[in-house]
């Protein structure tokens, strides 16, 4: 009976099934109530006490093999069956869908990349602030009707933290922190409690500027951002700055690039003016760079702020402030694709 049992574990372990039918034969061969394991365990009975401790356990391993035998070659017809269905599992992955870029990062990255190249660095800082760093330290006076020209979303009651309204509180932590020169951006979201309609959201973002060294004139301020207005829409743009008022700088204005939608000749954009407007800029008000601890006697120095989304509406012709909040797919994917 030993014998037997050897040489049933050499031909189960060496068997191998060409055909589904072939597995089921094999299981009737060993498994079924007649079958070979049967007998075995049928002749096991009459094997002597003394020798059934070791006849039991060359019994149980071929009980095994035969078992795990069946198990492996029936698992070897299941994955070829799915291929006679119809699944080739050789077949490549269909591709993945790919999203697309969303349009404020394109223009946020690209603003960046152009700032870049002249030596700005990115700096950013928290969305919740308090009033010094929003207001105060950039030289908005209480009660100044200034701080009417922002209206502000506050938390909980208490007038000292609120959502930034623009990036310049980052600027403010900046100076506060590191010795000029200083030459920075500051892209981010900003928050201002307006009604929504085309032209205006409740958030949106901002990309500001600031350069502080001994000696920075007017003049550095116009080259820079001709320089910036030509690489974002075109060599052949021209600006022009208008004064202005902002708390923060003195002199201040705003600037308009020609239009780049007609090149100046006058269409609805422009309307028919042949300029737009896209972003504020001024020096940077002596008051607020002692109010950072840098000493206005030494250093002087220009910024500027532009809105996100009014350059990308600008820069893709796209009408309503709206569409970049929707995110309806139908709008977004005839961005550039994200790779
Ligand atoms: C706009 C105008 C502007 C600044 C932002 C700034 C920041 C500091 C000091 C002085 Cl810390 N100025 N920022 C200056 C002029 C204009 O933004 O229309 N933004 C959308």
């Amino acid at each position: 009976m030993l014998q037997k049992i050897q040489e049933l574990l050499q031909t189960v372990h060496a068997f191998e099934a060409q055909t589904k039918e072939e597995v089921e034969q094999f299981r009737l061969t060993y498994l079924s109530k007649k079958g070979e394991l049967a007998q075995l365990f049928e002749a096991f009975k009459e094997v002597p006490n003394e020798q059934k401790k070791e006849f039991g356990k060359q019994l149980n391993i071929l009980k095994q093999l035969i078992q795990d035998t069946l198990e492996r070659i029936q698992a070897q017809f299941e994955t070829n069956e799915s291929v006679l269905q119809g699944i080739d599992v050789t077949l490549p992955e269909k591709p993945i869908m790919l999203g697309s870029r969303h349009p404020l990062s394109i223009v946020k990255n690209q603003i960046i990349e152009i700032f870049a190249k002249i030596g700005f660095i990115v700096s950013e800082g928290p969305e919740i602030e308090d009033d010094w760093h929003v207001f105060t330290a950039l030289n908005f006076p209480l009660e100044h009707p200034a701080r009417d020209m922002q209206d502000t979303f506050f938390i909980e009651k208490n007038p000292d933290v609120l959502l930034r309204t623009h990036t310049s509180s980052v600027q403010v932590r900046v100076m506060e922190h590191q010795k000029p020169p200083i030459r920075a951006i500051f892209p981010g979201r900003v928050f201002r409690n307006e009604a929504i309609s085309a032209r205006a959201h409740c958030i949106f973002h901002q990309v500001e500027g600031l350069y502080i060294d001994t000696n920075v004139s007017f003049a550095d301020l116009k080259q820079t951002l001709l320089y910036f207005a030509k690489e974002m829409f075109g060599a052949d743009t021209q600006i022009r700055l208008r004064p202005s008022y902002f708390p923060f700088t003195e002199p201040s204005a705003e600037m308009d690039i020609s239009c780049s939608i007609c090149g100046g000749k006058g269409c609805n954009v422009c309307k028919y003016s042949g300029w737009v407007e896209i972003l504020g800029c001024g020096m940077v008000d002596p008051n607020v760079l002692d109010n950072c601890s840098i000493d206005s006697k030494i250093y002087s120095g220009f910024a500027f702020g532009m809105g996100v989304e009014r350059i990308a509406m600008l820069k893709y012709q796209v009408k309503d402030i709206r569409l970049f909040f929707e995110n309806d797919v139908r709008f977004l994917r005839q961005f550039e694709a994200a790779l």
